[in-house]
């Protein structure tokens, strides 16, 4: 049980016990999984999707091995190299396209800017790569980058993070489902609560990621229907860290200044717990007070579940680049391709993290 939050009937006995307790963060909450431990640390993890004939959807380029080559050119848009995930999802494309596997690659890093990247892409047509895989910094601004690849005969994919376009100028997305990432987080909170006797009022530190990314979009949103459907939740203080461990760091710094009170840290992405973590040490905070969700997996973090830091993880595996394959060497070969496959993710707490460490991603 969290120092910070308290349960009914037993505040005045905890308020006087509380400083003989252990240290006992989580306590019993891991029987509050809320989701069937996923695989999807393993970049094999089953996927959903929803099925659309290419042709349906108004797209029908395909992969094509254009130069006789003997392999498909696959030119990646990254986003960056902004977090630990970005890094594992980088790891992931530069291990599989390789000739062995029957691919080229030509990577292509934006360095967290929507603009560059727009530049990327058109300089990845330009290059004449045979397929492009476009993980996007932000979702919007897209359509006319994304009619040149289609005009120039070069199939997109979009990865990671989703796009606010029509069917008919993209090929298939495959990545997290980040709205569901973040539902699943509340819906661990909600039960924490309940199974806690947890009262009195939440107050959540929200630390967004990349703000227009949907990776940011989806995890929001679910917080902010939360907030919507409980009354005695409210978000204290709300700043974007941009997914980075040094901004999280620094704006949970400042956050501490105003010396506000809050029980809950709602963090979009592991780098910025990080950070977050490190700011509250610096000021003399007990870090393992607040109930502390965050998103992503690594090692480091699913580590900090088992020492009692953080409290839930959101999974989102970056390990893709086998499965985008798969989706390129299948439409290469004619076969329909789902226009969305979700990554099927659960949640890493006290009751599975000693398993999940085993198979998660990055240090
Ligand atoms: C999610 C991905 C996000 C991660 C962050 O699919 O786009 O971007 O959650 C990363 O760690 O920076």
């Amino acid at each position: 049980m969290k120092k910070s939050l308290v349960t009914a009937g037993l505040t005045a006995l905890l308020a006087i016990s509380m400083t003989a307790c252990s240290n006992n963060t989580t306590g019993t909450t891991g029987s509050t999984t809320t989701q069937p431990p996923a695989s999807s640390s393993s970049s094999t993890a089953p996927a959903s999707s929803s099925s659309t004939k290419a042709a349906a959807s108004g797209y029908s380029l395909v992969p094509k091995d254009t130069n006789g080559d003997g392999l498909i050119t696959l030119g990646f848009a990254q986003v960056g190299a902004e977090s630990g995930w970005r890094t594992a999802n980088t790891q992931s494309y530069k291990d599989y396209f390789v000739e062995k596997n029957g691919f080229k690659l030509v990577f292509a890093d934006a360095n967290q800017d929507a603009d560059k990247q727009k530049q990327d892409v058109r300089d990845l047509i330009a290059q004449g790569v045979e397929v492009i895989d476009l993980a996007p910094v932000t979702d919007s601004g897209w359509e006319p980058v994304l009619q040149e690849a289609k005009n120039a005969g070069i199939p997109l994919i979009v990865s990671d993070r989703q796009l606010s376009v029509s069917d008919d100028l993209y090929l298939t997305y495959f990545g997290g489902n980040m709205k569901q990432e973040g539902d699943n987080a509340v819906k661990w909170l909600e039960d924490y609560i309940a199974k806690n006797n947890v009262t009195g009022p939440i107050n959540i530190v929200h630390l967004q990621g990349t703000m227009g990314s949907t990776a940011q979009k989806g995890r929001s949103q679910a917080l902010t229907d939360a907030l919507a459907k409980h009354s005695d939740w409210k978000v204290v203080y709300e700043q974007t860290g941009e997914f980075t461990q040094a901004k999280g760091q620094e704006v949970m710094e400042s956050f501490l200044q105003q010396n506000k009170d809050f029980n809950v840290i709602y963090s979009e992405n592991d780098d910025m717990t990080y950070g977050a973590i490190d700011a509250m040490k610096n000021a003399g905070k007990d870090p393992k007070a607040p109930i502390i969700i965050s998103f992503d997996g690594n090692k480091s973090a699913v580590q900090m579940v088992i020492d009692g830091y953080i409290d839930v993880i959101a999974e989102c595996n970056p390990l893709l680049g086998p499965q985008v394959g798969d989706l390129i060497k299948k439409a290469k070969a004619g076969e329909t391709i789902p226009k969305i496959t979700y990554s099927v993710e659960g949640v890493i707490d006290s009751a599975n993290a000693a398993e999940k460490i085993k198979t998660a991603f990055g240090s």
